[in-house]
């Protein structure tokens, strides 16, 4: 396991901190090209080239105690186990307070709302992405990527579940996916869906790739047709209202990352996120 870069102004203990970020390097079923196990670390490293100051939220890093929880041993566990073991950690984190996940790959969702699940049982999930992840099985496999949305629904409600930003899936994952409480192209959550989300914990779910490949390179399955760095941006400053009480970072893939823009991207949304919802 590589050893924990702090994120700006993390401390390395839980103790009396309002957020906690916890890595979680999976890369288990990547169907593109594997090696998101070394994102968190590149997320971290990234992290240093940002402000700790937002200028649109006007809240600082360094007014805030972030823990940094290290990253969850993976390697060499089949899939079933890595997730319970990532779930098991990263509810930890979320009994602390705010708790960021790094991925890895993006089935990591799926353990992070599990998480959200047991330390808020009428917890919601937004997920932003390119891609619906609802298929029931992809390439034989149950659990992986390309399915972890499926599970979801299956294990806490289609009516639990909004997908923004989403411009790639089968036929049949599109006609599944209208059973969503949401699911659409755009970033906007109408106001319906706001204020049913409004009651409830919301856990957020980020894949880089929602974002275009031009802004984002550096992700497993880039698809063409994605948003800027700062329309996704805006459209996690609109939740603002909703009590977000976790969120993950997932698929950025180092070696296909050219200057690190993707992993500045993951940081910058972390950061975002910590300023409004810790
Ligand atoms: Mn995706």
């Amino acid at each position: 396991m590589a050893s924990p870069i702090p994120f700006l102004a993390a401390k390395r203990t839980a103790e009396g901190a309002s957020a906690g970020i916890l890595g979680a390097g999976l890369d288990l079923t990547e169907s593109c090209r594997s090696g998101t196990r070394a994102a968190p670390r590149h997320i971290r490293a990234a992290s240093y080239g940002l402000e700790s100051y937002s200028p649109i939220l006007e809240r600082d890093l360094e007014d805030l105690s972030v823990a940094d929880w290290g990253d969850v041993e993976v390697d060499g566990m089949a899939i079933v186990t890595a997730l319970d073991t990532i779930c098991e950690r990263f509810a930890d984190v979320l009994q602390a307070g705010f708790g960021i996940l790094l991925g890895g790959e993006h089935t990591i969702a799926l353990a992070g709302f599990r998480a959200a699940r047991r330390v808020y049982p009428d917890a919601a999930l937004v997920q932003f992405d390119a891609h619906l992840d609802i298929r029931q099985e992809y390439e034989g496999a149950a659990l992986t990527h390309a399915t972890w949305v499926h599970h979801a629904a299956e294990e806490f409600g289609y009516d639990s579940i909004v997908q923004l930003g989403i411009r790639s899936g089968t036929r049949e994952e599109f006609v599944r996916a209208e059973r969503c409480l949401y699911s659409s192209a755009g970033l906007d959550i109408p106001p319906p869906i706001l204020e049913a989300l409004a009651g409830r914990p919301v856990y957020l779910s980020v894949d880089v790739d929602v974002l275009d490949p031009g802004t984002a390179p550096g992700t497993g399955c880039p698809e063409p047709g994605g948003v800027t760095f700062r329309e996704l941006a805006m459209s996690l400053y609109a939740l603002r209202s909703l009590r977000v009480i976790g969120a993950d970072v997932t698929e950025v893939l180092p070696e296909t990352d050219p200057a690190h823009v993707t992993a500045l991207a993951a940081a910058k949304i972390v950061r975002e996120l910590i300023l409004m919802f810790a």
